[in-house]
């Protein structure tokens, strides 16, 4: 469950989701998000993600050229974020025991070319509550390594999969450098969703 004694607290249970429990979460999730329709963020230096992107919860992760910041409505419609599905929240306090629920579920979409460079995730108010992260789809080649910096290593997150990243994984450097294409069926039009649990405020 912590597999690489170079990155303390990143915890790691393959296949965590059987294919049932998979299909199950993705239709909530394609449900919820129908209020919520993927759009492409811009860095604050106005470059377009390759990722598309939503959220679920009281606040959700948003970039334009103000900056990178947590919001409580959607940037294109307006409208307040769904809400978090209760199995999302069962999943947190079963691998989280006991830290103070989440508020944000960011919910990347990536197509096939999608990418996302390294970078560290440091827009959450608390940097000691723990991000959980649920892969679904097609398989990434994430690469992670140390905050300090220094080498990163590449591991294969597939469909089912889920990490938590706690204690010094938490400012752990991390990406995706491209997807598995194929390597799936989950997703009718292929492609990959992950969702990242976080308590953001
Ligand atoms: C390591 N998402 O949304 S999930 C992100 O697959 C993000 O969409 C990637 O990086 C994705 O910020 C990676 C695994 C993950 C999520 C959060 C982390 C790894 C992390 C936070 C700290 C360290
Ligand atoms: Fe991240």
């Amino acid at each position: 469950m912590e597999p690489f004694p170079d990155l303390p607290g990143f915890r790691y249970w393959p296949g965590a989701l059987d294919p049932a429990a998979q299909a199950d979460l993705l239709a909530e999730v394609q449900t919820t998000i129908a209020a919520a329709p993927f759009y492409r963020p811009v860095t604050p230096g106005g470059k377009p993600f390759s990722v598309r992107m939503t959220n679920l919860g009281r606040v959700g992760w948003v970039s334009d050229r103000a900056g990178y910041r947590y919001q409580p409505t959607h940037p294109e419609t307006g409208a307040p974020w769904p809400a978090i599905p209760a199995r999302l929240l069962d999943l947190w306090n079963t691998l989280t025991d006991g830290s103070a629920p989440p508020d944000a579920c960011l919910v990347n979409l990536y197509r096939e070319t999608a990418r996302m460079g390294l970078h560290q995730d440091r827009d959450e108010a608390d940097l000691t509550a723990p991000v959980v992260s649920v892969s679904l789809g097609d398989t990434a080649l994430f690469r992670i390594g140390a905050a300090e910096g220094g080498p990163t290593r590449s591991i294969r997150l597939a469909s089912g999969d889920v990490c938590a990243l706690t204690g010094a994984s938490r400012l752990a450097r991390h990406g995706i450098d491209r997807l598995l294409v194929g390597s799936s069926k989950l997703l009718g039009d292929g492609g990959r969703i992950n969702l990242t649990l976080r308590r953001a405020t």
